[in-house]
């Protein structure tokens, strides 16, 4: 399957095959300002999905367009994001000092606001079932692993160094956490662009 690749100002290092299918499409780093003042680099990140379902689902429509075509295309986009793909994004957390608080809260803030640019209002209810997976004592230090999943049946499942710690059915969810890393306003624009070249690339085979 070839060569890890590699985050290049964290080192962390992505395997180009999880789960036996889902492929690696691109790599991020997700940073976040603190009180205004610096930058901290929280963790970098991995997109994977499967490759079959991925060629079996949009081949056949998508598979004659040019990269550029394809970021053009509204359609296309929509349909990747409400076809039932197995997808996942793996974090390597890179900042030593998370507490479940500020986890919470960076969560609270960064997919509670997709959930009411898709949702509309009433989701405080979700947003609640999917923190309070994040028990008080789950520690996450730097080198931990966490892979959020979007399952058949659009359920978001979260393992931390490869527990189980939670899952969730919910089409609106997986798509506010999917666009933070692959919506109009990304954490890192460079993965995000990794990420459709990726995707091209595996629909051209
Ligand atoms: O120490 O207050 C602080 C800064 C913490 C920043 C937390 C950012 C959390 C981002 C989400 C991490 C998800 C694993
Ligand atoms: O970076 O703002 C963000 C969103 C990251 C989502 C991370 C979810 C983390 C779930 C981990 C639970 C840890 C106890
Ligand atoms: O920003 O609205 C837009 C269009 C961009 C298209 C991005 C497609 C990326 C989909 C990646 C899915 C990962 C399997």
């Amino acid at each position: 399957p070839g060569e890890p690749s590699v985050e290049p100002k964290t080192g962390a290092s992505f395997p180009t095959v999880i789960d036996g299918s889902q492929r690696l499409l691109g790599i991020g780093l997700r940073k976040k300002s603190v009180l205004g003042l610096k930058n901290i680099d929280v963790y970098a990140f991995g997109v994977y999905a499967d490759d079959n379902e991925i060629k079996s689902l949009l081949s056949e429509k998508y598979g004659k367009f040019l990269v550029s075509e394809l970021k053009e295309n509204k359609n296309f986009y929509e349909e990747v994001l409400n076809q039932d793909i197995r997808m996942t994004v793996r974090l390597q957390i890179v900042y030593g000092r998370l507490s479940i608080r500020s986890v919470r809260s960076a969560f609270e803030e960064s997919v509670g606001s997709r959930l009411q640019k898709f949702g509309g209002s009433d989701n405080k209810d979700l947003l609640q079932r999917f923190t309070s997976q994040f028990k008080d004592e789950y520690r996450i230090p730097r080198g931990s692993v966490l892979d959020l999943s979007k399952e058949h049946g659009h359920i978001l499942r979260t393992k931390i160094d490869g527990k189980e710690v939670g899952s969730i059915q919910s089409k609106l969810l997986c798509r506010s956490f999917l666009d933070l890393y692959i919506g109009e306003d990304p954490f890192d624009r460079h993965a995000k662009e990794e990420i459709e070249f990726g995707l091209a690339t595996l629909l051209e085979k």
